[in-house]
C-alpha cells in the first residue's frame, strides 16, 4: 500500500501522557512530536476532525533527529526504518512506550485541516496490524470515522471524552454526483449503518466511497478546488511532503500477507 504518512503535531499532552513521559524519563520540552498517520486519502486533509488511537494498542516515541520525534506502531517504525525515514537504516530508536488510552485528549494540529486544533480520541477498530496504527478522521469522505465520531459523541461520558470533542461538523471537501458533498453521511444513511461495529457495511460503504470519489469526484476546498480528485490528490500530497508535514510511506504487501498466513 502506498500510504502518505501525515504528520499531526501534538500541541497539549493530556495529564496522563505527561506521567507516562515523565516516568520514562524522556524530555519533550522543545521538540516536535507528531502522531504519524497512514492515509490513502491525502486530497481529504482539510477535513480532518480529529485523530483516532486505539485504546488496545501500545504506541512508541521514536526519535527521528534531535528535533523530531514520531508516535506509531512499533510495526510501522520498523518498516519506516527501511524506507530512510529513521537516521539509520533498519534501526527505530525507541525513546518511551505510551498506550493509546493515555494520549486521548491530546490537542493536536492536523496539517490543512479547516480545523486549526483538533483532539485525538478513540477508535476501538484500528488494526495493529496496518499501516501506523494512528488514523487521522474525516467524517466527510470515511464511513468508518463518521461512524465512529457519532458514536463518540453519543456515548462521550462512556468513552471518557468531551462531547464537543467529537461533535465538529464534517466539511464538504469533494462533490460526487451521486452522494452529494458529504459522501460519508450519505453511504452511512443510505446503507442504515448503526455503529462502528457494522463492519461488513462498513467495508462496502469504504469501497463505494473509494471508487466513487477518484473517478466521479470534484475538489471543493484548497489550492486544487474545482479539479478532479483524480488529479488534486497527487498535488495535494507532492504539496504536503514538500512542506515537511508528511512523507511517503509504503507498506509491503507480502509483509501483511504472511502475517494473516
Ligand atoms: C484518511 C481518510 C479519509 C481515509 C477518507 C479514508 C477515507 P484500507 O483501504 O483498508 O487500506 N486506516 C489506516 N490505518 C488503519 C488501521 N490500522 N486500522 C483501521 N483503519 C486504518 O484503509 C486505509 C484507510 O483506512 C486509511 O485512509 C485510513 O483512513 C484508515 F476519506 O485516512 B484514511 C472511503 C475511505 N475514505
Amino acid at each position: 500500500q502506498d500510504y502518505t504518512g501525515i504528520k499531526i503535531q501534538v500541541l497539549e499532552w493530556p495529564a496522563s501522557a505527561r506521567s507516562v513521559l515523565d516516568k520514562a524519563g524522556l524530555e519533550i520540552e522543545g521538540k516536535k512530536v507528531s502522531l504519524i498517520a497512514a492515509t490513502l486519502r491525502p486530497e481529504t486533509m482539510y477535513g480532518q476532525t480529529c485523530c483516532f488511537v486505539s485504546p488496545n494498542i501500545t504506541y512508541g516515541l521514536y526519535e527521528i533527529s534531535s528535533t523530531e520525534i514520531y508516535v506509531c506502531t512499533a510495526r510501522a517504525a520498523k518498516n519506516m526504518s527501511f524506507q530512510k525515514i529513521t537516521p539509520v537504516r533498519g534501526e527505530a530508536n525507541l525513546l518511551a512506550e505510551i498506550s493509546g488510552k493515555d494520549i486521548i485528549g491530546a490537542k493536536i494540529h492536523a496539517p490543512l485541516s479547516v480545523y486549526p486544533e483538533v483532539r485525538v480520541l478513540p477508535m476501538d477498530t484500528i488494526l495493529a496490524s496496518k499501516g501506523t496504527g494512528v488514523v487521522t478522521s474525516v467524517p466527510s469522505d470515511s464511513p468508518d470515522d463518521y461512524a465512529t465520531v457519532v458514536e463518540l459523541a453519543k456515548k462521550a461520558d462512556y468513552y471518557g471524552i468531551e462531547k464537543e470533542w467529537a461533535s465538529l461538523d464534517p466539511i464538504p471537501i469533494i462533490t460526487t454526483p451521486t452522494y452529494g458533498d458529504l459522501t460519508a453521511v450519505a453511504l452511512v444513511k443510505e446503507l442504515k449503518i448503526q455503529s462502528p461495529k457494522d463492519k461488513e457495511l462498513l467495508a462496502k460503504a469504504k469501497e463505494i466511497a473509494y471508487k466513487d470519489a477518484f473517478y466521479q469526484g470534484t475538489m471543493l476546498i484548497g489550492a486544487y478546488k474545482g479539479e478532479k480528485v483524480e488529479i488534486a490528490k497527487n498535488k495535494v500530497k507532492n504539496d504536503l511532503v514538500a512542506a515537511g508535514d508528511a512523507f511517503v510511506y509504503d507498506e509491503p504487501e507480502s509483509l501483511v500477507i504472511s502475517r494473516s498466513g
